[in-house]
């Protein structure tokens, strides 16, 4: 497969970018050499497409670069474009997502809410009792809401957090809409952070001077060549590549096929065996989960006891290593932290941890670390261990050495294009500003931790600490939630549950009937992507292309762009003009390619002007500079410490932060450290016998298409799988393709028992965004029947210092399900969807 037939290319106009023609063509058969694996199908060809009204139009999504094949204004089809590397088998589910049963098709109140006001009767929230209602009543109730909660209670007394993965697009982004339509008309409470790497964007400032988790790793290319031993950390890359937050390019596959081909040996680290594990036939080791920092301090005690570590490294590149050397050797607390205590505790053999770091020390070895270890109860500690690893071994910033922390991420390690960045909608806080902020006087512009929203239902006016801050929690009446399911990404369902009774008015704008829009009072029903027209990059990193992501057919039901639906609202609240400032869509679409053709000029390159980009149905390509090509992360830091220091205090990497020291937080000591998480696997004072993992689905991004076809294709009796060892199924009585309840302290949830030895013994995994579905919505503790994992998780944080989500800690018990098989509802319309057919 050429790159050249299967984009736009933009001109050079300077040497910046492709000084020749020739150096130009170089680039772009680099990138077909990173995207090896030939994709070829067959298209139709224009002739056909004249006989019929058959056309095929290019979108994106997040699941990668698309043609919409649709047949008399219905999209039958999405079959991928040519250049993906790898097409994402998700796809078709994609295709379901605009038609699916679970598609929300009128703006929804719910009754008693209609009937007797906002608060009324909140447990009722779940039951699916809605009214039907036209637009102009919903967007006047919205509008009324907001501003009486606001009269009554105050700007901070809305939460607009509203965190989620939205689907792609610089102006149809529903969360930046929110943020502007809330902060023209007054201000709200936001939050930071996010679900993905709570505690380790907050630590990592810290430990290497910038979030990194979301930065770019040395590169396939660059691993092919130099890399000895590839240590995959709880990171597969081949699961969780299949999607970008923008859209999504793939280039991991091909990356992790380099890796193969260069015949590269590869560890994964995992309780799970992994899809990248399979594919590459690595060595597995098996850790208990959420005991990795202890299995780290194993190793680093080893290379340490054994000489092996890199002192010169430690001594000109890192800050610390002095006042944690007493705690890894016990001087300071009387206990190594030895092979054989951490074999202990992570229940991989002493020897196996010894052999570990003398071949991580006599190779050239890179670590690559997924979010899932920091996804748990002290989650800051793993990141901060294995940079510490990564600094005793001494190979930061040399070819194919050191760690990355985004190789399962996004394709992080595909190397990065020279692309502008396009511009986009913004959240109207500029504007807020130019007025004079009176608003702030009203007490507006609180943040909060983003998974700390439960506990801020809960607990108005208490004080938290966050990271070396203090915040008072503010009193909330009214969450509003666009292009995210907190009823299925937030954890201790119950909790959530009880604390969602403290909502007057809880508002959601989705296309489909997740847990999240059938627990609200007021449903407006949004399009998909492929019902609007929008633009954005391919690649997080990659920033491969730029694409248009045309809309394909039209809005299903009554289904509105959430754009209109906000700027209906703002209307509403007297700032329409300001909120679209009189533009139409392709307007703004218009707007941010031309943006981004200034900048590309900039950097030597000539954009088409915007018509000829978009007609001509092709991603736009950029080109591939060498230096980008084989990018090696922390090089220029490593080649001059002083010049190109890190952004630490010390500018050097800091394994004891005195920063951290200063905020004297009980959990978050000032070095990495070993610490019990409240439960674990064989935990000391856990109660139950299994771990639970809630790793990333295979066949969704988190909830999404979970009310599709895919479903069909894994689930079991129509219920989440539950994957379970032979070991731990047997004695249980539990059989493959059984539905079991999985249960703790904190709630349960039927699945279906998936047995396999791609589990190791004594953990549960059941993928996180399986769609909750209690039996009695008014009870809390309700049995989820479709698996739900988030109703066993803890709702607790990571520590003070993140305050993190901590969805990858948990332990219970299984048993097989004997009782009255449940059906599951969660997938068709709420029950008196037939009788609101009508509008009230
Ligand atoms: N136990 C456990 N829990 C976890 C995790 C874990 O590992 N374990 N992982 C966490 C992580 S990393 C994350 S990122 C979160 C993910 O949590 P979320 O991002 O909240 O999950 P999604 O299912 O992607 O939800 C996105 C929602 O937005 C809707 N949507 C998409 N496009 C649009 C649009 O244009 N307009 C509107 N109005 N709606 C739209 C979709 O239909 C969907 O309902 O989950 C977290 N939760
Ligand atoms: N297909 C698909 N891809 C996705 C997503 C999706 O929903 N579906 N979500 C995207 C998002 S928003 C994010 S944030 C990323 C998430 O990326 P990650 O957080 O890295 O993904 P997880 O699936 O939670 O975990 C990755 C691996 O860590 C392992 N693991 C779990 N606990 C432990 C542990 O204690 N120790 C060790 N050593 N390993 C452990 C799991 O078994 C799994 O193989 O993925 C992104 N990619
Ligand atoms: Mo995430």
């Amino acid at each position: 497969m050429s790159n050249k037939t299967d984009g736009l290319y933009v001109a050079a106009t300077a040497d910046v970018a492709s000084p020749t023609r020739r150096r130009f063509l170089q680039g772009s058969a680099a990138t077909a050499a990173i995207s090896a694996m030939p994709f070829s199908l067959s298209l139709l060809s224009s002739g056909a497409m004249a006989q019929s009204t058959t056309k095929e139009i290019l979108s994106g999504c997040h699941w990668g670069v698309f043609k919409g094949v649709v047949e008399d204004g219905r999209a039958v089809k999405f079959i991928p474009w040519e250049g993906d590397p790898h097409a994402s088998h998700m796809l078709d589910g994609v295709r379901d997502s605009i038609y699916s049963q679970s598609r929300i098709r009128y703006p929804m109140v719910r009754r008693a809410w209609l009937e007797q006001g906002p608060g009324a009767d909140p447990d009722g929230r779940g039951e699916g009792d809605f009214v039907r209602v036209s637009w102009e009543k919903a967007i006047e109730l919205v509008a009324g809401e907001i501003t009486r909660v606001r009269g009554e209670y105050g700007q901070q007394a809305i939460f607009g957090g509203s965190y989620g993965w939205k689907s792609p697009g610089r102006l149809h982004n529903c969360q930046t809409l929110l943020a502007r339509m809330l902060n023209l008309t007054g201000s709200y409470t936001s939050s930071s952070g996010d679900y993905s790497t709570g505690a380790a964007q907050v630590i990592l400032p810290y430990v290497s001077g910038s979030i990194e988790v979301y930065e770019q790793c040395t590169t396939y290319p660059v691993l092919a060549e130099h890399t000895d031993l590839m240590v995959f950390w709880g990171c597969d890359p081949r699961n969780n590549s299949h999607i970008s937050w923008q859209v999504a390019d793939h280039g991991a596959f091909p990356g992790v096929e380099m890796l193969k081909a260069a015949g590269v040996k590869t560890i994964s680290i995992d309780p799970v065996r992994t899809k990248t594990a399979d594919y590459l036939d690595s060595e597995w080791i098996t850790p208990k989960p959420q005991t990795d920092v202890a299995m780290m301090m194993g190793i680093a005690h080893t290379l340490l006891s054994e000489n092996l570590h890199d002192q010169e490294f430690l001594d000109r590149y890192v800050s610390g290593f002095e006042e944690f050397k007493p705690y890894l050797t016990g001087e300071s607390d009387g206990q190594p932290k030895d092979a054989d205590w951490a074999a202990e505790i992570c229940g991989v053999e002493a020897d196996t941890l010894r052999d570990l770091a003398r071949r991580f020390a006599s190779n050239r070895t890179m670590l690559a670390l997924g979010y899932a270890t920091q996804r748990q109860h002290h989650g800051e500690q793993s990141t901060w261990m294995l940079i510490t690893l990564a600094c005793m071994l001494g190979q930061i910033g040399l070819p194919g050495g050191g760690y990355g922390l985004s190789y399962h991420y996004s394709s992080g390690g595909a190397p990065t294009h020279e692309s502008p960045i396009l511009k986009s909608i913004d959240n109207g806080s500029g504007v807020k500003a130019a007025e004079g902020a009176a608003w702030l006087a009203g007490g507006g512009g609180v943040s909060i931790p983003v998974a700390r929203f439960v506990e801020t239902l809960l607990n108005p006016g208490k004080t938290m600490q966050h990271n070396g801050r203090e915040i008072e929690l503010p009193l909330i009446k009214m969450a509003y939630w666009a292009g995210g399911n907190p009823f299925a990404h937030h954890q201790d369902r119950n909790e959530m549950l009880k604390a969602w009774r403290e909502l007057d008015t809880f508002i959601v704008h989705d296309f489909q009937w997740t847990a999240t829009a059938r627990h609200a009072d007021i449903v407006l029903p949004s399009t998909t992507s492929y019902e609007r027209n929008d633009i954005e990059q391919v690649g997080d990193y990659a920033l491969s292309h730029i694409v248009a992501m045309k809309k394909l057919v039209e809005p299903q039901f009554e289904a509105r762009n959430d754009f209109d639906i906000f700027a209906a609202i703002a209307d509403k609240l007297g700032k329409g003009y300001e909120f679209t400032q009189g533009r139409s869509e392709m307007d703004w679409i218009r707007g941010f390619y031309e943006g981004a053709k200034i900048e590309a000029r900039a950097k030597g390159m000539e954009m088409p002007v915007f018509d000829v980009f978009w007609d001509s149905n092709k991603p736009l390509a950029f080109p591939l500079k060498d230096e980008n090509k084989y990018f090696v992360r922390h090089e220029s830091f490593r080649n001059d410490p002083i010049l190109s220091a890190l952004g630490t205090a010390t500018g050097k990497f800091e394994i004891y932060s005195r920063a951290i020291a200063g905020y004297g937080y009980d959990d978050c000591p000032p070095h990495p450290t070993w610490m019990e998480p409240i439960e674990r696997l064989d935990g000391p004072t856990t109660r139950y016998p299994l771990g639970i993992s809630s790793n990333h689905p295979r066949s969704r991004l988190h909830s999404q298409l979970c009310g599709t076809s895919l479903r069909g294709t894994y689930a079991v009796q129509n219920r989440e799988p539950c994957w379970i060892n032979p070991k731990d199924a047997e004695p249980r009585g539990i059989k493959d393709g059984d539905v079991v309840r999985v249960f703790n302290d904190r709630g349960q949830i039927l699945a279906g028992a998936m047995v396999t030895n791609d589990v190791m013994p004594g953990v549960l995994m059941v993928s996180e965004g399986g769609w909750f579905d209690p039996i009695n919505p008014r009870e809390i503790g309700s049995l989820c029947r479709y698996g739900d994992v988030n109703n066993l998780t803890p709702g607790i944080a990571t520590s003070k210092l993140a305050q993190g989500n901590c969805g990858q800690t948990g332990a219970g018990d299984v048993e097989k399900f004997t009782g009255d098989l449940p059906e599951v509802t969660v997938f068709s319309q709420p029950k008196s969807m037939s009788d609101s057919e009508t509008s009230a």
